[in-house]
């Protein structure tokens, strides 16, 4: 006979187990918002999993000096010169529609703009410090500029946004500061104050600006931040627009430059970012690659240029890999983008509208990277990405399902043969690509 104590340890392990099972089928993570089933989140970041492509901007009155944003000051920068260069921010030759055809002609469906950076600049018209755009002798709101601009052309508008901020004295880093920092003289940091007005500038930007793309978060390594106002944050942008789009920096739990979470799917946040990198095949995390097009987020003069070759090895093997990526442009403190990024993107774009059927709306996969490049997919097509012929046959030994037809993207013929090992799959030298062979295969269901 059962004891009562068994019966109720049995009836704990069942309560257990229906949690667990419940649990498991949601994204779990822990507020309201993070509790979302995997429909729904899929669901939401659709569009921007489709987009795979988007523009980044690093740009504020440090663009005048030509040195990294926020990291400069008081490094090449001198703190008080840093923090006065707003004084002759004038980027009279600044148009927003003209930066959103410039996305748009070299392919890119999103934009994110630095709105404020780690030296605490405001790029728009808030109401809660004189340390923003409207101070400058410039006087106009670029966030507004470009926000309207975007959303007349149907371009997702998203931003940038640090947490920490080594300009704001209530942002508590008297225990390891950013470069040149010291606390002004008799200030007390207070970090729940410092939440509040970092909370003022979400709804500013959200409910002034939005509705937003994407809420791209940085700055959460520093000391102050914690993983518990890390969820708080979260919950509170979701509760602002639910449909928001959130990276994973927020989170305590970035790995680095990696831009990977330590616990996997336990983390809070919709997507990782790898930094300067290509992420690594994953089709269960939404992640997307920042990477500049030069060597410097924010403008410098002659920086030197990544080729159109390596701008689209970048970007096709991050798709293969099932990312998104967001190449960065640091535009001249005129206002203007620079005329060799600008050409370079277009050479970008060109590309895209010959061949973007293999990378928009696709996924990476099925097969994982290999060492001749990668593929993508998109219903019964997969893309080859051939950016390395193999020395002997190209051999397709893991494809789950038979090919019906074969073709070439790129032009020329394919040659398909099926042998005990797989398919076969041949180019002539002449019709290869040197960029991108793409062959597409046709495949049964
Ligand atoms: C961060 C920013 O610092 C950088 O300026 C840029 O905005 C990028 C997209 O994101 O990059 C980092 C963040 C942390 C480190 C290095 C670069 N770090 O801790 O060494």
């Amino acid at each position: 006979m059962m004891t009562r104590l068994m019966k109720l340890v049995s009836v704990a392990l069942l309560i257990t187990l229906i949690y667990l099972i419940v649990i498991d089928s949601e994204r779990q993570i822990s507020s309201a918002y993070e509790k979302e089933t995997i429909q729904a989140f899929d669901a939401r970041l659709q569009w921007w999993r489709d987009a795979r492509f988007g523009m980044f901007i690093h740009w504020g009155p440090v663009s005048l000096k030509g040195t990294e944003i926020g990291w400069s000051r008081g490094k090449e920068i001198p703190v008080e010169i840093y923090d006065n260069l707003y004084k002759q921010f004038n980027p009279t030759a600044f148009d927003a529609s003209e930066w959103v055809s410039i996305a748009k002609s070299a392919g890119m469906k999103y934009m994110v703009l630095t709105s404020k950076h780690h030296d605490g600049f405001c790029l728009w018209d808030t109401k809660t410090t004189a340390y923003n755009i409207m101070s400058t002798p410039f006087k106009r709101d670029v966030i507004r500029e470009l926000s309207n601009a975007c959303q007349n052309e149907d371009l997702p508008f998203c931003t940038y946004y640090s947490i920490l901020d080594w300009y704001h004295p209530d942002y508590n880093i008297s225990s390891r500061g950013g470069p040149g920092y010291s606390l002004p003289a008799g200030t007390s940091p207070q970090m729940d104050r410092y939440v509040s007005y970092m909370k003022t500038h979400l709804e500013e930007l959200v409910m002034n600006y939005g509705p937003l793309g994407v809420l791209w978060f940085d700055g959460e390594w520093e000391e102050p931040w914690t993983e518990e106002r890390g969820r708080d944050l979260y919950a509170y942008c979701r509760t602002l627009q639910p449909d928001l789009i959130i990276n994973n920096r927020l989170d305590k739990k970035r790995d680095g430059m990696e831009g990977t979470s330590i616990n996997g799917r336990q983390y809070i946040g919709d997507f990782e970012t790898p930094e300067q990198r290509i992420g690594k095949f994953n089709t269960d995390q939404p992640w997307e690659s920042c990477i500049t097009i030069g060597k410097q987020w924010a403008w410098k003069p002659d920086d030197e240029l990544k080729s159109l070759k390596e701008c689209i090895n970048i970007l096709v093997n991050t798709v293969g890999g099932d990312g998104n990526l967001l190449l960065n442009v640091g535009p001249m403190p005129n206002g203007e983008i620079e005329p060799r990024q600008v050409e370079r993107l277009k050479q970008i774009g060109q590309w895209l509208g010959k061949y973007g059927e293999s990378i928009y709306g696709t996924r990476g996969g099925p097969i994982e990277p290999q060492p001749w490049g990668v593929t993508t997919h998109r219903d019964n097509k997969v893309y080859l990405h051939i950016l390395q012929w193999p020395k002997e046959k190209l051999m397709l030994d893991s494809i789950p399902q038979n090919i019906v037809k074969a073709s070439c993207l790129t032009g020329g013929k394919v040659s398909l043969s099926r042998t005990d090992q797989g398919y076969e799959i041949l180019v002539a030298s002449a019709d290869r690509d040197p960029m991108d062979t793409i062959v597409v295969l046709d495949m049964e269901k």
